[in-house]
């Protein structure tokens, strides 16, 4: 059977990647591509794009239906640092869209499979920090960390009662040249290279010693692509799968940057974010995603760092 793909929040950090990389894999013509804004314009000239508002359950429909779509990737969120300065039009936001999502998955047969991203801020401040479980003590405190948790519930209560095939991954921060990320608590893994290059120095928002787990981009997009092809008889899981990678604090980020810029500079400013990160965990524990579909991210911080600063080197040159 012809897969036909919609991506919601497809000109985000994530979605600029990802349709292309379904693009490639489906067949440009296969792979639509919605957002509230405009894509880049490789994701614009590779294939179809409609400026779409998951909230508007009805376009939704008739969009899915003319389309005769089989898989949506639903990407729309407004993430951690945003959530905190509006929490209610964040939970509005995060938690509408994904039973908009859902909704229409149950209704329209075609609809096949759903990928909906949770995060490592399903975790709290009483989680275990360190290779932190799969299963273990959710207290989130943050509002975008309350409507992840609440939506892997609702992931798995659609599995299991209405028999949609939900598939879901908790990203930890992902780093990545194309798209500058979106409001994130992680985002300063990501504006630390621009800085360093551009400036030689970095204000950093979060404390030198604050370790999260991160992922380069391209593992990010191959896990999601890899746990969305695999059988759904392997998978123990229709929630969302913890999975590890890189874990570094500021610092030690920092410092690697300085073997390819010696002079870099970065001075300490925390601010709103560093309460949402000391809540986060520092290192994931990842066997189940590894087991179930043969997770197995390539990057480490030396071969990331490199990548990075080469990468928007050339950029900005352009
Ligand atoms: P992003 O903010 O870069 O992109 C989100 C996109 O959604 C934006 O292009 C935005 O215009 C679009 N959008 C917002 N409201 C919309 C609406 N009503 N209708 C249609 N489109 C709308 O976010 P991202 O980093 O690409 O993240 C995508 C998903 O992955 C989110 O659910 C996020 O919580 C999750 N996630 C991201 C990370 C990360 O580090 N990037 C980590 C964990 C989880
Ligand atoms: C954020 O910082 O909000 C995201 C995430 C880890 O969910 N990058």
């Amino acid at each position: 059977m012809k897969e036909n793909i919609m991506i919601i929040g497809a000109s985000g950090q994530i979605g600029s990647e990802l349709t292309l990389k379904l693009r490639e894999m489906y067949g440009a013509g296969h792979v639509y591509a919605t957002d509230l804004k405009e894509p880049a314009r490789d994701v614009l000239e590779s294939g179809p794009f409609e400026l779409l508002d998951v909230m508007d359950d009805k376009r939704l429909i008739h969009f899915a239906i003319r389309h005769h779509i089989t898989q949506i990737y639903h990407l729309a969120a407004v993430l951690s640092g945003n959530a905190e300065k509006l929490p209610m039009q964040a939970w509005h936001i995060n938690m509408n869209s994904l039973l908009n999502v859902l909704d229409l998955a149950k209704e329209v047969e075609e609809i096949k499979k759903v990928f909906w991203p949770s995060s490592i801020a399903v975790f709290g401040p009483t989680t275990p920090k360190k290779n932190t479980p799969q299963l273990t003590i959710m207290e989130p405190n943050t509002v975008y960390g309350i409507s992840k948790l609440a939506g892997e519930r609702w992931i798995e209560y659609f599995h299991k009662r209405y028999h949609v095939d939900t598939r879901s991954i908790r990203y930890p921060g992902l780093i990545s040249y194309k798209t500058e990320p979106g409001g994130g608590t992680t985002d300063y893994a990501v504006e630390i290279f621009y800085q360093a290059i551009k400036h030689g120095r970095y204000e950093c928002f979060l404390d030198k010693k604050t370790t999260l787990p991160m992922l380069y981009m391209s593992d990010a997009i191959n896990a999601t692509v890899k746990l969305m092809e695999t059988e759904a008889s392997s998978l123990s899981l229709h929630t969302g799968y913890n999975i590890g990678g890189l874990s570094f604090n500021p610092d030690e980020l920092a410092n690697e940057i300085r073997k390819y810029l010696p002079g870099f500079r970065i001075t300490y400013k925390p601010d709103f974010r560093q309460d949402i990160a000391t809540t986060w965990p520092e290192s994931i524990d990842d066997r189940i995603a590894r087991k179930d579909w043969g997770y197995n991210p390539k990057y480490n911080l030396s071969s990331m760092t490199e990548l990075m600063l080469r990468e928007i080197r050339k950029k900005l040159n352009n």
